[in-house]
């Protein structure tokens, strides 16, 4: 359109004054070839990291090219026809060139195929082929009667998928791929997003429009998102996915809904993906017309046993339930005097015949409690040993819920006999929803590499939850997706990269934020070495500039009531003590933070000896968590030099100036960016930057109000007065929130 809009133009100029249409004309075909430029450069963010643009490095991009000019496949599977299909869009797009199909080996192959080919089992190793197990893939360079060729080989399609979409990443982020000896494995069994999707479209706490699923025009409407979401999943090994919110609604185990969770199934499944769904507990009373939920109950047990039945003959794969139970409102096996295992086994049962997995949550909390931060240890801990040996326990990462930081949470290392499934949120539900740029790969990994002590020196959460602590062989990690309809899939360009690190991460806990930050930055953005460095830096100093201007110190759950957007430290009205800010921070005029050591509620008494001790101290207990289990006076010295007061401040106003400095970092590499991205996350940082602002002041002039202490020399004062920060309202602010 715009190209027939201008040259319409200027036959009008050419006809009215052909002298002035000669300066015109190269004017407009100059503008026109900016319209071009930029639309042929614009970015929408919907292709992720999944981006197979020629690779603009002339010397790499003749190597490669001389290293591939064709691809063999050996079977013809689902999995391994997905392969095909993303090998050649992936190689054709970067290479730049025809690749082609070919049944000899010739210099230049890609030879891909399972271990049941023999060609393949002659090239790799007894022993590679060992280590790969299910989903593990080897890629490595071989000679074949003098031939040069690239071996993907594995022992199922779904590894020879994986291996593909690893070669192409090798290549999306300029590696040599003159001398390969790849051997790769999961080190987690499944690795899982939970949607939060309820089936009005609505996301809870989703920030990045309305569900992907349109349960509408399911089963027959397959949009394609459905295949990209999968490939997105696949290329970072992601193998399930519980399409449905925890605060679940019964209809989803309805004949008609499941058909539509079996069509997208359908779509998953060559990419190696298990759908699981959100079960509502008392299903069996609102869809089955029982009287009671009771799991002891045999109608119940049948009823979940005939339900589980008819899931498998539509899904055939299907991986089992999620359960929330008797967390905020939802029904639970309490609700009958039992147990949560008695609920979890019940389930468990229903679903054993089949090979499915109950997930159960672990996520509780009571206002009848002291403290919180104890009540999943206490329901918890004392079931070990009791759950069927298809029940895994979903336990988030932290003791309350998603903080920006948050202390491991003390059931990691506490249930041996029990496999225990780590929960992470990539949805920022309390880390500036879709709007902050915050790089959750240093959360994910603090917790991960948090010593529990339980065996020892060196039990990590991570050897927690892949089973290597205490030889669990079902493991699971999963994340809450932070994936809605909007173009780029998660809202804010960067949110994007939470998806992929937990992707990367569930396949292997040991790659460091830093490497799995290059990688996709390297995918997305681009691959020149200062400008992949400027982001780099911007991300990995991203989350703690977050926890500054928002809870530095370990402030926690300071946030506005229900919606959680902004702050509120003031909030005291809510129906629940434990729902309220002042509950966590317990700020007063002697001091800020929640006793949490033998003389408040004994909290650390949940975590081993060697844990307790390094937090039970203020004096010696890591700063970043003194306020989540000290309550400390306003003039306790801190490592700085600084007094408690002056500490707070320092954090809050360097948080601030630290988004300031991402901004300049960002804007100082806006040649290497797409125009269209650029302006993007410009304008999201100059929005993060009023909200961190906003944030310091409203917290700063509240604990004032406590400290009576005044703002060092050089910090600015707030904008308004305390009162103004307390008053707005939010009726706009997004993310369909829960109870509280
Ligand atoms: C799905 C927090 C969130 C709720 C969420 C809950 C949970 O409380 O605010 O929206 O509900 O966690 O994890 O179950």
């Amino acid at each position: 359109m715009n190209l027939y809009f201008y040259s319409f133009t200027i036959v009008i100029i050419n006809k009215t004054n052909p002298l002035i249409a000669i300066g015109m004309k190269q004017i407009i075909f100059l503008f026109i070839a900016c319209v071009i430029h930029y639309s042929l450069h614009a970015e929408d963010g919907y292709r992720l990291w999944l981006r197979y643009d020629k690779i603009d490095d002339k010397n790499l991009l003749s190597q490669y090219s001389n290293q591939i000019s064709f691809v063999h496949f050996t079977d013809s599977t689902p999995a391994i026809l997905a392969a095909k299909e993303e090998l050649l869009n992936g190689l054709e797009g970067l290479l730049d060139k025809k690749i082609f199909f070919n049944d000899q080996i010739q210099d230049g192959t890609v030879l891909a195929g399972t271990i049941q080919n023999s060609n393949i089992r002659s090239l790799v190793s007894a022993g590679d082929i060992n280590k790969i197990g299910k989903e593990g893939f080897i890629i490595q360079t071989a000679d074949v009667n003098k031939k040069k060729i690239i071996v993907i080989a594995a022992n199922t399609g779904i590894g020879v998928l994986y291996g593909c979409f690893h070669f192409l990443r090798l290549l999306q982020t300029h590696q040599s791929i003159q001398q390969l000896s790849v051997v790769s494995a999961p080190s987690i069994q499944l690795r899982m997003l939970d949607h939060w999707d309820n089936l009005n479209r609505t996301v809870e706490r989703g920030y990045a429009g309305i569900s992907v699923w349109n349960w509408q025009t399911l089963p027959v409407y397959i949009d394609k998102r459905y295949k990209d979401y999968a490939r997105a999943n696949a290329s970072i090994g992601i193998n399930a996915v519980a399409l449905n919110n925890v605060n679940a609604n019964a209809t989803i185990l309805t004949k008609a809904y499941l058909l539509k969770v079996a069509a997208l199934a359908n779509v998953f499944r060559p990419y190696g993906i298990k759908v699981f769904l959100s079960a509502r507990f008392s299903a069996p009373m609102e869809i089955g017309n029982l009287k009671t939920a009771d799991p002891l109950d045999p109608n119940v047990q049948q009823w979940w046993k005939q339900k589980a039945d008819e899931i498998y003959t539509y899904i055939p794969d299907f991986g089992g339930f999620l359960v929330k139970a008797n967390s905020e409102g939802q029904p639970g096996p309490q609700n009958y005097n039992r147990t949560h295992a008695d609920g979890a086994n019940m389930l468990a049962d229903a679903l054993a015949p089949h090979n499915g997995v109950v997930i159960w949550r672990a996520f509780v909390y009571s206002n009848a409690n002291d403290d919180r931060f104890k009540q999943a240890y206490d329901e918890f801990q004392p079931l070990d040993g009791k759950f069927k040996n298809n029940v895994l326990l979903q336990v988030k990462n932290g003791p309350i819920d998603f903080q920006p930081r948050e202390p491991f949470h003390p059931l990691f290392g506490a249930m041996p006999a029990t496999p225990l499934m780590m929960e992470f949120q990539l949805t920022q539900e309390y880390l500036g929803f879709a709007t902050h740029l915050v790089y959750l790969a240093p959360l994910f990994k603090e917790c991960l590499d948090a010593d529990t002590y339980a065996n020892g020196k060196g039990s990590t959460v991570a050897r927690v939850i892949d089973g290597s602590l205490n030889k669990h062989v079902v493991t699971g990690m999963a994340a809450v997706a932070n994936i809605g309809n909007t173009i780029n899939w998660t809202g804010h360009p960067f949110a994007q990269a939470n998806w992929y690190a937990f992707g990367r991460l569930a396949w292997n806990h040991e790659v460091s934020s830093a490497q799995i930050a290059e990688e996709w930055i390297r995918q997305t953005f681009t691959n020149t070495k200062p400008d992949v460095d400027t982001i780099k830096n911007m991300m990995l100093a991203s989350r703690e500039i977050l926890v500054d201007y928002m809870t530095p110190i370990g402030l926690h759950h300071i946030m506005g009531y229900s919606h959680h957007y902004g702050p509120a430290p003031w909030y005291n009205k809510a129906e629940r003590a434990d729902w309220n800010p002042v509950y966590f921070h317990k700020a007063d005029s002697e001091g800020i933070g929640f006793d949490r050591t033998a003389t408040g509620s004994n909290a650390l008494g949940q975590y081993m000896p060697e844990v307790r001790k390094a937090f039970e101290d203020s004096n010696t207990c890591d700063e970043k968590y003194l306020l989540w289990f000290h309550h400390v006076s306003w003039d306790h010295k801190m490592r700085s030099g600084r007094n408690l007061w002056g500490e707070l401040c320092y954090k809050y106003y360097t948080g601030v100036d630290s988004v300031r400095w991402m901004q300049q970092a960002w804007n100082h590499i806006q040649p290497a960016i797409d125009a269209e991205r650029f302006q993007q996350v410009k304008m999201l940082l100059e929005v993060q930057y009023n909200e961190a602002a906003w944030w310091r002041n409203a917290c700063v002039l509240y604990f004032q109000t406590f400290s009576k202490m005044p703002l060092s020399k050089g910090y600015p004062q707030p904008d308004h007065d305390l009162n103004y920060y307390e008053q707005l309202v939010f009726p706009y602010a997004p993310g369909i929130g829960g109870n509280q």
